[in-house]
């Protein structure tokens, strides 16, 4: 049985057409005829997720584990507004959603009805598009809906992905079901096209790099690159130019250079010219590192070159010069096959420096006391190789990539608007889909924040919650400027007393805790045990004062 709203049955028609089946639900009335035509129809695969804004980034969670757009599908009035924080997130980290909120008829706007705000265009600076569906049922705006839903699903998915809204109006009854197949809508294909350059750019950019000694590329957050990997380690090895790149960028080959943040406090003062690069390219989204950011707006190469599907003149470090319209790996696969062998002086300098920085690094956290340093340092031994590792906002991402990444591990993390309140949530999506053990790392506040993501039927037990329980916001007392304020305690660091504990119980999870290192060991050990077969937390306890102190240390020992 499916709903007798004629423009629900066209939008099903469209979605099954174009391959899109998941979708997740939040209870409503309004967004009944969604519920029934959905639910109704076996090729669909619906999730069940009362808490919207926990709903959207478990669906934002699951597009990235699938790599296929995910809908969602809500009430009206504030339910709607509740999905904007992952909808920006997936806008930023280019995943597409496609969003379906019900309305009511556009004369009940403003007119003291229930549930009732103006839901027109309301993610308009997320969305690559945003529609409202006509209420009539006419051949011509049968047409136009379907013309205008084909237009929105196509551009989801086509060049740069991004979410994409449809608002559509009901008008009761909203309940009838009719035993019908679906209709048969014309599909609206978008044609596949591949960007290429011309002999003329190629040979002009080939010139520009043989000409430049010292080549540094930036690989920002990348959802992981299938061939890419290969082509990047062949041209470091033809060229000796310099890829550096953080965890989250899910590349790894030994010339690549990661830790990037310990490794520019290396060489902020000693010799800093060297390291300046002639070109810089750059490619993929955000990079958490603010020190390379630092290092190179003051150090600026003469030259910038940015890859971008949909040409953004992403000028991170004052220095763009050109913006190249291609996939990262077709660019730098043509690039390639033509350029000339450099000297690897240039990476050599980089590797080296790297090597010195882990080994102080290494040698630094065998001696330290317990802390959320060395927590990260034992959590990244025990983590099993060939894991997904989702890290939180905002201290656990920046510990994790100081530390040496898990072989064959992929990681994730909302680093598109850096919210600390979908973390868990999306790594709960993406688990539901995933085949492979997944490990979420998180903060005190970013855990109770995103607490919901536990209230639902879909939590594998593949998953492993960390939570580095160190009394409130901690990152406030490792950046500079709040620990100088009076209002820090209340107001920035946000103590924080209660423990994840009851939560843990309360959702049927098994609970873990660590006070020391004696324990850690023996709890992760449990924890990622084979016999571990069912979703478990591990809630370690730590001294805000001794991380913060620990961290600063660590940073003074390798500057100096
Ligand atoms: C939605 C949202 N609100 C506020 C912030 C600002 N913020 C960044 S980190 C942080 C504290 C996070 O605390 P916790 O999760 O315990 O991690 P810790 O700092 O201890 O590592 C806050 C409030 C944010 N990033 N996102």
């Amino acid at each position: 049985m499916i709903s007798d709203k004629k423009h629900v049955q066209q939008l099903a028609s469209l979605l099954l057409k174009k391959g899109i089946t998941d979708i997740v639900i939040s209870p409503g009335s309004r967004n009944a005829p969604m519920i029934n035509t959905f639910t109704g129809i076996a090729e669909f695969h619906c999730l069940n997720i009362v808490d919207e804004r926990s709903a959207a980034y478990i669906a934002f969670g699951l597009a990235l584990s699938i790599q296929k757009p995910v809908v969602l599908v809500c009430s009206s009035g504030t339910a709607t507004l509740n999905y904007v924080p992952a909808v920006a997130e997936a806008f930023y980290q280019n995943i597409p959603l496609i969003v379906l909120t019900a309305d009511r008829p556009d004369y009940w706007i403003d007119q003291a009805e229930s549930q009732c705000i103006r839901q027109e265009n309301i993610y308009q600076n997320f969305t690559k598009k945003g529609i409202s569906l006509p209420l009539g049922e006419s051949e011509k705006e049968l047409w136009f809906s379907a013309r205008q839903v084909n237009e929105c699903l196509n551009l989801a998915t086509s060049g740069k992905p991004a979410p994409v809204h449809i608002n559509i109006p009901f008008e009761e009854p909203l309940h009838k079901l009719v035993q019908e197949a679906l209709p048969e809508v014309k599909d609206i294909e978008i044609a596949e096209i591949k960007a290429i350059l011309t002999e003329q750019e190629l040979s002009k950019l080939v010139d520009s790099f043989n000409r430049s000694s010292k080549i540094l590329i930036l690989a920002g957050q990348l959802n992981p690159p299938t061939e890419l990997n290969n082509i990047m380690a062949t041209l470091v090895d033809k060229t000796g130019a310099v890829v550096v790149c953080e965890h989250l960028s899910n590349l790894s080959y030994s010339s690549f250079c990661t830790g990037i943040d310990l490794l520019m406090t290396g060489i902020m003062d000693e010799n800093i010219e060297s390291f300046q690069p002639d070109l810089l390219i750059s490619f993929g989204g955000q990079f958490v590192s603010k020190s390379l950011k630092q290092f190179l707006r003051k150090h600026k190469p003469a030259q910038h070159w940015h890859l971008s599907m949909s040409n953004d003149h992403f000028d991170t470090f004052q220095s763009l010069t050109k913006v190249i319209n291609i996939e990262a790996a077709d660019f730098f696969n043509a690039l390639t096959e033509t350029i000339h062998q450099h000297d690897h002086s240039y990476l050599e300098l980089w590797k080296n420096k790297e090597t010195k920085v882990n080994q102080l690094r290494d040698s630094f956290v065998e001696n330290t006391e317990f802390c959320d340093l060395k927590v990260f340092d034992r959590i990244g031994k025990h983590i099993p190789e060939n894991s997904v590792i989702h890290l939180g906002n905002s201290s656990p991402v920046r510990y994790a990539l100081i530390h040496q990444s898990v072989k064959n591990a992929l990681y994730f993390g909302n680093r598109g608007t850096a919210g600390i309140d979908g973390c868990l949530s999306t790594a709960v999506g993406y688990t539901s889909a995933s085949q492979k053990l997944n490990t979420v790392i998180l903060g005190d506040l970013s855990f109770f924040y995103d607490s919901n993501a536990l209230w639902n039927k879909y939590i594998g037990t593949n998953l492993r919650i960390i939570v580095i329980h160190n009394g409130g916001g901690n990152i406030f007392g490792m950046i500079k400027g709040p620990t100088d304020s009076p209002a820090f305690t209340e107001h920035f660091f946000a103590e924080n007393t209660y423990k994840a504990e009851v939560l843990a119980k309360a959702f049927g999870l098994d609970y873990f805790k660590a006070e020391n290192e004696g324990e850690l060991g023996q709890a992760l050990e449990e924890f990622y045990s084979p016999d571990q077969k069912h979703v478990a937390l591990l809630e370690v306890f730590t001294d805000a004062e001794t991380n913060c102190k620990v961290f600063r240390e660590l940073f003074k020992m390798i500057k100096a």
